[in-house]
């Protein structure tokens, strides 16, 4: 955990509020496979990651809540009984969100102060969103005795990003921050919400994060769309969700679906697949397999699913050049953000630095390099 940064949250809740704050952590996320597959009731691999929000938060007796951004050195001053979300982008819609989703379960919670700041920037395809939700209900939870099992607090998060942040988000990243486990990647089943731990071990590979640095306006409504198409297409096939269907199905209703969504469709039923796959390679430690599958995976995204983007792709494309990297892919919803990579350990550096000088040249624009290591989920720092 990112000590510089948990200090630094504290301090400037001390300063701002005069008192000891309760501290969480709550982290992001990577995702090995199994992309836009949450919201089709599908399969999804992701990790919690020792990057994510530091969060202080503490009761108080003042009129108002204050909520105060440490990053971006902004505070709100705002009463429990009005809250409403503010504009698209804002940071206040987590917290809101999950306020409002807190007392829609008939919860009770007083006034109270936060202060919170991360270390994944925004738009990176790491879950800082949920992260930031996460930290909240969780804090509130701690705080006020709500009495709410990890399982409701997800929810909540949830619930928060599709009501107030207007993304119709799967459940993937909130699961992923709120239980992941050191060292480990888990299985989930979007449906049943039960996800089974992989203890990560790649021996002479490791997992890299090469951050575009970039994130394209039209990812928010382009997630939302590719949602609705995907249970419209259900709805036609007449099954409850796209992890229901099989190709064979989908190629019954081809002629009632435009090209264009015939492939967003089967490309889900496609990377479903591959998750469960990639689950079975990891466990015979098949890491060619995986990183085939990893390739196909961000082959889908970009021309099937078209929620890829030139700088993800061109970052892909590097790798592939690059016999030591077994396999790259977009990472989270896509349109910016960061790719994971499978790559040998003594490669790292010399690829980093090869890739970093192709992606400046290219987009005249740095891409950052990150390393993670897989972590616990959202949980007070004592
Ligand atoms: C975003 C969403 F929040 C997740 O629920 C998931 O759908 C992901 O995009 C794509 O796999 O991170």
């Amino acid at each position: 955990m990112n000590t510089t940064l948990i200090n630094d949250v504290r301090t400037s809740f001390i300063d701002m509020y005069g008192e000891e704050p309760l501290l969480i952590f709550s982290p992001g996320r990577i995702n090995i496979i199994g992309e836009h597959t949450d919201y089709n009731d599908g399969f999804v691999f992701p990790a919690a990651v020792n990057k994510g929000i530091v969060a202080a938060i503490q009761k108080s007796d003042a009129i108002n809540c204050v909520a105060y951004a440490v990053d971006k050195d902004e505070s709100i001053e705002f009463s429990l009984n009005a809250i409403k979300p503010l504009a698209e982008g804002r940071w206040e819609n987590y917290v809101f969100g999950v306020i409002a989703e807190i007392k829609n379960r008939s919860k009770v919670i007083g006034n109270f102060n936060i202060a919170f700041g991360g270390d994944i920037p925004g738009g990176a395809g790491m879950s800082s969103s949920a992260a930031l939700e996460n930290s909240v209900v969780f804090g509130l939870n701690e705080l006020f005795d709500l009495g709410l099992s990890k399982e409701e607090m997800i929810l909540i998060s949830q619930k928060a990003e599709h009501n107030y942040v207007g993304v119709k988000c799967g459940i993937m990243d909130q699961y992923a921050s709120m239980f992941g486990i050191e060292n480990n990647a888990l299985l989930l089943d979007c449906r049943t919400v039960e996800a089974r731990p992989y203890e990560i071990d790649f021996k002479d590979h490791q997992l890299l994060l090469i951050n575009t640095n970039v994130k394209h306006s039209l990812s928010d409504s382009a997630y939302n769309d590719r949602r609705s198409v995907c249970e419209n297409i259900a709805e036609l096939l007449g099954v409850k969700a796209l992890r229901d269907a099989t190709e064979a199905d989908l190629e019954r209703v081809k002629d009632k679906v435009t090209p264009e969504n015939y492939q967003k469709a089967l490309y889900v039923i496609q990377e479903n697949d591959r998750a469960i796959k990639a689950s079975k390679a990891i466990e015979k430690g098949d890491l060619t397999t995986l990183g085939a599958l990893i390739y196909a995976s961000h082959n889908g995204l970009q021309n099937q699913y078209k929620v890829s983007c030139e700088e993800l792709d061109f970052l892909v494309e590097q790798a592939k050049q690059n016999p030591h990297v077994l396999g790259a892919r977009m990472m989270g919803g896509g349109f910016g953000g960061c790719t994971i990579n499978l790559i040998a350990k003594d490669q790292v550096k010399a690829f980093g630095e090869t890739v970093s000088k192709a992606y400046l040249k290219k987009f005249n624009k740095a891409c950052s390099v990150y390393f993670i290591e897989l972590s616990d989920g959202t949980h007070l720092i004592s």
